[in-house]
Parts: structure tokens; sequence; C-alpha cells
């Protein structure tokens, strides 16, 4: 239709959308994940309430027309911004991710949980604690100090910030999961 620069699913190739059309299909014949299957899906169980929840807000992200599944359409765009998106689409995304309540902010409160859902997932040593370093990076991107991170603040903040970048680009980092779904396409 001519809109191509719009859609990030064109940004896939025919041939990789069929794989993952026949990995949905097969663990989702219905064709509508629900949060549960999204989980298995994922191979993600067993987890603790902060990762949890944030596995919680990306189903909810994924599901852009919030009728509470994922269809296909929806799982291609997802992947593909993962696989594809440039970073100002991934930066938006994330904010999205990351506020939580949806108004619009992100406050120091909502940082916190997800640095320390990051942290559960991806596990590894850490030199400050996941307060100091959520109280350090909101200090410096929160430019109008008014406690509350704009869309604008944080797309900046992660462009300028290499710290914040960093995890920013781990915490979606879902090639690990990409990897898995993979792996398994060979074992089943
Ligand atoms: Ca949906
Ligand atoms: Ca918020
Ligand atoms: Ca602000």
């Amino acid at each position: 239709m001519g809109n191509n620069s719009s859609s990030t699913v064109d940004d896939l190739q025919a041939v990789e959308i069929h794989h993952w059309y026949k990995k949905f299909m097969t663990e989702c014949p219905s064709g509508q994940l629900t949060e549960h299957e999204f989980k298995q899906f994922f191979g993600l169980r067993g987890l603790d309430p902060e990762a949890n929840k944030y596995i919680e807000q990306m189903f909810r992200t994924f599901d852009m027309n919030k009728d509470g599944y994922i269809d296909f359409m929806e799982y291609v765009a997802a992947l593909s911004l993962v696989l594809r998106g440039k970073m100002e689409q991934k930066l938006r995304w994330y904010f999205k991710l990351y506020d939580v309540d949806g108004n619009g902010c992100i406050d120091r409160h909502e940082l916190l949980n997800i640095i320390k859902a990051i942290r559960a997932i991806n596990g590894g040593d850490h030199e400050t604690s996941a307060e100091e370093f959520t109280n350090r990076v909101f200090d410096r991107i929160d430019v109008n100090g008014d406690g509350e991170l704009s869309l604008d603040e944080f797309v900046e903040g992660a462009r300028k910030d290499e710290e914040f970048m960093e995890v920013m680009m781990k915490s979606l980092d879902l090639s690990h999961i990409v990897a898995m779904i993979n792996n398994r396409r060979h074992s089943v």
C-alpha cells in the first residue's frame, strides 16, 4: 500500500517472517498468545516477583491493541523492532515499557523497579546497588529536575549517558531469547 516507511513489519524478510510464523503457530495454534503462554513461549518460569512484573509489562507493551492477547502481527512487530529497529524507535518503545502506570512520564520508582528486574533477569555482579544506580542516572537525565522523566529527557538521556544506554540495551536485549527460540527450533 506504499506505506512501507511506517511499518516495522516490512523490515523483516519474508523468509524470516515465515520462520517466526511457523514457530508462533506451533507454540500457539490459536494464533493468540495469552500472558501465561507468552512466559512459556520464552521459557520464562520461576522468575522472582520483580522479573515477573517486568515480563507482564513487556506483554502489555507487545499487546498493542490491548485485547489481552498477542496476535501474530503484534508478535512480528515487536520482534522486528527488537531485531531491526532504529535506536530512536527502540527508545520510544522502552519508554512505553517503563512507564508502568501509563501517565506519560517515568518516575524514580518506575525506573528503580525496572533496574531491579533487569538485574534479576540478567544476573551478574554489580558495583552499585539498584537504588544508587537509579538515583545517579535519574539525577543526570532528569534535566528540568521535576522528578519525572519525559519522553524527550529519556531519549536524550539515553543518547548522552553511556551507562544508562548500556542498561537500556541490555534490558530488552532479547537476543538471548531469540537464540533460545532458534535453538529450540533445532531440537523440535
Ligand atoms: Ca492484542
Ligand atoms: Ca509513569
Ligand atoms: Ca523531568
